[in-house]
Parts: structure tokens; C-alpha cells; sequence
């Protein structure tokens, strides 16, 4: 019996498999059906977007149809001719009823009898996944009591709560507070630099999504935005993390090695506070100095205190602006974030101070950088925030070289993302990048495809960027839904610690995805050939494919916002 299970997590105590309140929606398709050999986005799709999918059958005929709950056909269409999946060595025929648009719960056979996971025509479960994404970030809260109503069984005492060593000295500074970053308990400030500007933009971008106040924080209903409350929960802890006398900003704070598999509570080893760095210094610039600007109508006090921290922070970072990057001490080695350039962060940092302050200074930075061609939304890489962030400035405040030096790349620095995607059967904009984290890689490409999109009038661009939705959600070579607790079949045994020490699955969270670099023993001993594409496995040992992050949440949660908006 083949079920489309919805997962309704406002309760998220409730919504754990085989519990009572664990939603079965409707017995869909064929007993027995192989439904491996078609891949498709698990959840569906909004009413009024293009709907696709994948098929891996062979010598099937062209046609295709689409079942209702009733199984009763309601569409029927073509396959196209085969296509390469090169990065999964195979060929691969795709199917498009983006015509259908009847809101309902649907399956798609094809005529040897395989049938696709059901799936669902209709906005509803956007909804509920856009707040679990949201609310892996209050999940991931370090240094508070997490309670069963917000964590479920993952529900923890504050943690991490001592103070930190500065790093060579027997000095101790306070900086609870923060996300805890990934299936670890580190905290680190480039990351959460990236994740709380992606929160930021979604904002500022999807003011008719993200003004809820009511998604279920433990801030709702306190007249400020939830998303702009759970990214004040990280720019408190990163305030923290400035040194008072010189301005720099640690690093990170970690103990010095990794816990085990325990609750992070029980992670009592000394907290470390790691040298400051230039790349933090200026990624804290940048994102305390666009939090100025956002926060100012919600909490002044906090506006005045993050553009000072970012003007301080922003003139450590120039003073050391080759030094060379973060390296780990020998005796630490918890995630290094290491980036021996920080240009780019610097170029941000003076765009969001010139932003927040009008300042003429900041601009002769980033006339010298702007037309360096720096481009990303990662955590190395952070060019594209600058430019974009230029951009929305006010006419009178943009110089006209810098607008067009920024535009050229806008339209055509992206396009080849485009191509990698048309000449793969998935659309996948990776090309040959399945990178640690390509799962984030492909949300920001396609965050960099709708800025392309802007200037130019092919289609692909906007439809491509949306198409890697269905690639986290269940239209790639392993059939799987990266988003835990999302889909028929999605990743069920993530490198996270609390999930590994409670067996409690936090839905919502985005896994790392493919990484064709076999970076972590698990995946070297289970799989070591795995193409890059199928570089992937679910397994809560194989850290460099299956891990959880913070900022792979982010831009999923961006994507998805802009999806929602364009498709409502
Ligand atoms: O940039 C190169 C690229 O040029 C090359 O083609 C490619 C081939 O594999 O590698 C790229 O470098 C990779 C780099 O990420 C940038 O994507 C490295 O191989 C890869 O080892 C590195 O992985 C990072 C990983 O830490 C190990 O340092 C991930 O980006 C980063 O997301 C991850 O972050 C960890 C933290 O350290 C600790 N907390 C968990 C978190 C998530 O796994
Ligand atoms: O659990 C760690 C994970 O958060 C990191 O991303 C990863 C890479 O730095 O390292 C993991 O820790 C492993 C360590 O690197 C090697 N020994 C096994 C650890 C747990 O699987
Ligand atoms: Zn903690």
C-alpha cells in the first residue's frame, strides 16, 4: 500500500512515524509498482508552477499518465527522447504535465507498470515545510532550554553554557548563545554570517511570507517577525564573539575535538575560543551592518550597537586584511572555515556599511573591488551578497560604473550554470561540482539563476533555478528527498548528534547531498567508485554527504520563499 504521508510538525512532538498523530493521507497506487525507477519531486508542486519529473525505465513506450487519489487518470502526455545524466552515468527520459493543475494528491505511471511516489498538487505542504526549515534553526539553538513543545525528543537543558578559553592565554570570555552548526556543536561566525544574511534577504524579499509572527518560536506572537527573531538569536551570540579591544572577531568557539554521539548537553570538554580572523572580522561587518538597517524599526538599541560592532569589526579586517586566513591551532580540530582570501568578505562589509551609513569612504573599497568578478552565497565565498545588496541601494546613492560593472555579471556570469543544467536529464545546475554541501551549492545557483533571469529573456533561467526544488526534493539520480521528514522516501539517517544519540528526527533539515570527493570513511569503505552524483548515502557515519548544516538550510529557505511568492 503506497501512502503519501504528510507531516503537519506545528505539534512536532506528535509527528514522529508510527505515533497516533502521524498523518496517512491517502492509499495511493499500485501494490507492488517499483517506484526507483521514477524521480520526482516528493512533495509536489504549487498549483501553478511547472511540474516535471525523471525516468530511469527502459524499454518503456512514450507515453505517460497521471493518476488521482481515485486512480483514475486525469492526464496523459509524452516522454522525451533519452538524455545523458552524465554525473550519474546514466540515460534518462523526462516527462512535463506542468498543464495540470487541479489541486489534489497524484501518482505518474509509466507503461511497464513503474509507478513515482504520490505526490501532492497544491500550496499547503509548501507551508508546513517552509516552517520546519525555518524552525531547524530554533532546533539548532545553543545555550537555552529547548522544550518538547519546540525540539520533541531532541528537547535539551542550555548547553554549552561555561565560558570560553581564549585561545593561548587563561583568559575566559562569555559567548553562549548562537545556532550550534551542524550535526556538530561548534559555532562558528562565517557560517552563521551566510545564514543569517540568507534569513535577512528572505525578509526583505518575501515580506508577504516572512512577516508571521505566529510560525511557532518561542518568540511568536511578540510583534516582530519570527524569521527576523531566530536570526536576532545568532547576531547576539555573534556579538559576543567581538574582541572589546581591537574589534576583531573570534573565529569560533569549540571544544578542541569533536563529542561523540551524545546530547549537547553532555559536550562539557573546555570551550575554546579560536584566534580572531579577518574573514570573520568582515563577514560580522557585513551582516551586523545590514542587521542595523533591518532592525531599526523593531529594536533601536540593537540597530546602534550591531552598526558600531560592524564599523569596528570592519576596520580589524582591513588592518589584517592578508593575513593570510584562519588556520587551525595544532591543537584544535573542530571545522576550520579556512579562506586565505578576504576580499570578498571585505567588498560586503563596505557595501552594507555604505548602505547602512552613507559613508563616501566605504565606497572607494568598493570601487576597487566591485569589478573583481567575486561571486557566491557560501560561506568562502560571499561576492554575490555584496553585489546584490549594491544594487537595492536607492538610485542617488549608486555610482554608475559600479552598477555596471556589477550588471555585466549579473547577466551574464551565471549562464553557465544554465548550460550544465540543459545538458543533464536531472537539470541539475552542479555540472560536475558535487562538492561537500552541493545540496547548498545548487540552491545558490539557482538563487544566482533568478538574479540572471532579471536581465535576460530566456525563460530557462527562472525555470531552472525553481527545477533544483524538485532536485533536493526527490528529482535526482538516488531518488531520494534530502529534507528530513519531507517525501515518501527522504534522508533518514543524518549526521546529527541528537539525532543519533535520541533517534529523533528533526524534519526539515537539508542533508549536505551528493559529494563526489569520498571525503569520509563511511562512503571511502561503502562506496568508494560511486559516481559523483551518486556520491551520496544515508548513513549517519557518512558525515561528507549526509551531514546537516545551518547554512544549507538557509538558502533552501530562500529558494523555496521565492518559489512560493512566484507560485501563489
Ligand atoms: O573548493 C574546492 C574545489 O575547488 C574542488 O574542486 C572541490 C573538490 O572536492 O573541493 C573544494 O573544496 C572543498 C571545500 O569544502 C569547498 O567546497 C573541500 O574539498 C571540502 O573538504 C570542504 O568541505 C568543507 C568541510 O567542512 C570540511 O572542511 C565544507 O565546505 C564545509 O561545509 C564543512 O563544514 C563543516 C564544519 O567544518 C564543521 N561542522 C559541520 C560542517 C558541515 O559538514
Ligand atoms: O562530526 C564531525 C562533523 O560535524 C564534521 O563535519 C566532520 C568533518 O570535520 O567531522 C566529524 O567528526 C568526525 C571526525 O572528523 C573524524 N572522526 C569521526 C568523527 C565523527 O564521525
Ligand atoms: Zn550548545
Amino acid at each position: 500500500m503506497l501512502t503519501f504521508f504528510s507531516k503537519n510538525n506545528y505539534d512536532l512532538h506528535n509527528m514522529q512515524e508510527g505515533s497516533e498523530d502521524f498523518t496517512m493521507v491517502k492509499d495511493l497506487g499500485t501494490p507492488g509498482a517499483d517506484r526507483t525507477n521514477i524521480d520526482i519531486n516528493q512533495i509536489g508542486f504549487m498549483k501553478n508552477a511547472p511540474k516535471t519529473f525523471v525516468v530511469k525505465s527502459r524499454g518503456i513506450s512514450d507515453d505517460f499518465s497521471v493518476y488521482d487519489k481515485d486512480n483514475k487518470v486525469v492526464y496523459s502526455g509524452k516522454l522525451s527522447a533519452e538524455t545523458d545524466a552524465p554525473y550519474a552515468g546514466i540515460k534518462v527520459r523526462r516527462g512535463d504535465f506542468s498543464d495540470l493543475n487541479e489541486e489534489g494528491f497524484y501518482y505518474i505511471r509509466v507503461s511497464n507498470g513503474d509507478e513515482s511516489y504520490p505526490f501532492c498538487i497544491g500550496n499547503e505542504e509548501y507551508h508546513n515545510l517552509l516552517k520546519d526549515v525555518l524552525k531547524m534553526l530554533t532546533r539548532q539553538r545553543c545555550g537555552m532550554e529547548l522544550d518538547h513543545y519546540i525540539a520533541g525528543d531532541v528537547a535539551h537543558p542550555a548547553c554549552h553554557t561555561s565560558k570560553a578559553r581564549i585561545y593561548g592565554t587563561d583568559e575566559f570570555k562569555d559567548v553562549s548563545g548562537g545556532w550550534h552548526d551542524a550535526g556538530d556543536y561548534g559555532r562558528y561566525v562565517v557560517a552563521g554570517a551566510t545564514a543569517v544574511a540568507d534569513l535577512l534577504m528572505a525578509y526583505e524579499d518575501f515580506e508577504s511570507l516572512w512577516l508571521d509572527d505566529g510560525v511557532g518560536i518561542p518568540e511568536s506572537g511578540n510583534d516582530i517577525p519570527d524569521i527576523l527573531d531566530e536570526a536576532k538569536y545568532e547576531l547576539d551570540w555573534m556579538l559576543k564573539m567581538q574582541d572589546e579591544v581591537s574589534g576583531g572577531v573570534y573565529h569560533k568557539v569549540t571544544c578542541r575535538d569533536f563529542p561523540g554521539f551524545v546530547m549537547p548537553q553532555y559536550e562539557t570538554d573546555e570551550l575554546v575560543l579560536s584566534p580572531i580572523s579577518n574573514t570573520a572580522s568582515a563577514a560580522f561587518a557585513a551582516v551586523m551592518a545590514k542587521a542595523s538597517i533591518i532592525y531599526d524599526k523593531y529594536d533601536k538599541v540593537f540597530s546602534e550597537t550591531a552598526l558600531i560592532a560592524a564599523k569596528r569589526a570592519f576596520d580589524y579586517a582591513l588592518k589584517n586584511r592578508y593575513d593570510g586566513g584562519f588556520c587551525n591551532p595544532t591543537d584544535i580540530v573542530t571545522g576550520e572555515y579556512g579562506d586565505a582570501n578576504a576580499e570578498d568578505e571585505i567588498y560586503w562589509a563596505a557595501v552594507e556599511l555604505y548602505k547602512a551609513t552613507s559613508n563616501l569612504n566605504y565606497v572607494n573599497y568598493i570601487k576597487d573591488l566591485c569589478g573583481k568578478g567575486m561571486q557566491g552565497l557560501g560561506w568562502s565565498d560571499v561576492g554575490t551578497y555584496a553585489n546584490i545588496s549594491y544594487m537595492s541601494l536607492p538610485d542617488d546613492k549608486k555610482d554608475v560604473s559600479i552598477v555596471s560593472k556589477i550588471e555585466e555579471q549579473f547577466k551574464y556570469a551565471f549562464s553557465y550554470r544554465l548550460q550544465y543544467a540543459l545538458a543533464d536529464g536531472y537539470r541539475s545546475v552542479l555540472g560536475g561540482d558535487y562538492i561537500w554541501g552541493s545540496n547548498m551549492l545548487a540552491c545558490n545557483c539557482a538563487r544566482q539563476l533568478l538574479i540572471a533571469d532579471r536581465y535576460n529573456s530566456d525563460p530557462n533561467y527562472k525555470r531552472i533555478a525553481y527545477e533544483q526544488i524538485s532536485y533536493i526534493l526527490g528529482q535526482n539520480a538516488n531518488n531520494i528527498s534530502f529534507v528530513t521528514g519531507y517525501g515518501s522516501n527522504y534522508s533518514s539517517n543524518p549526521h546529527h548528534r541528537p539525532y543519533v544519540a535520541t533517534g529523533f528526527l528533526v524534519p526539515g533539515m537539508v542533508v549536505g547531498g551528493p559529494n563526489g570527493g569520498i571525503q569520509d570513511e563511511c562512503i571511502a569503505s561503502k562506496n568508494p567508485d560511486a559516481l559523483p552524483a551518486l556520491a551520496y548515502l544515508d548513513d549517519t557515519d557518512s558525515y561528507s554527504t549526509n551531514e546537516i548544516a545551518i547554512y544549507w538550510n538557509t538558502p533552501f529557505l530562500y529558494l523555496l520563499s521565492s518559489y512560493m511568492v512566484e507560485y501563489k
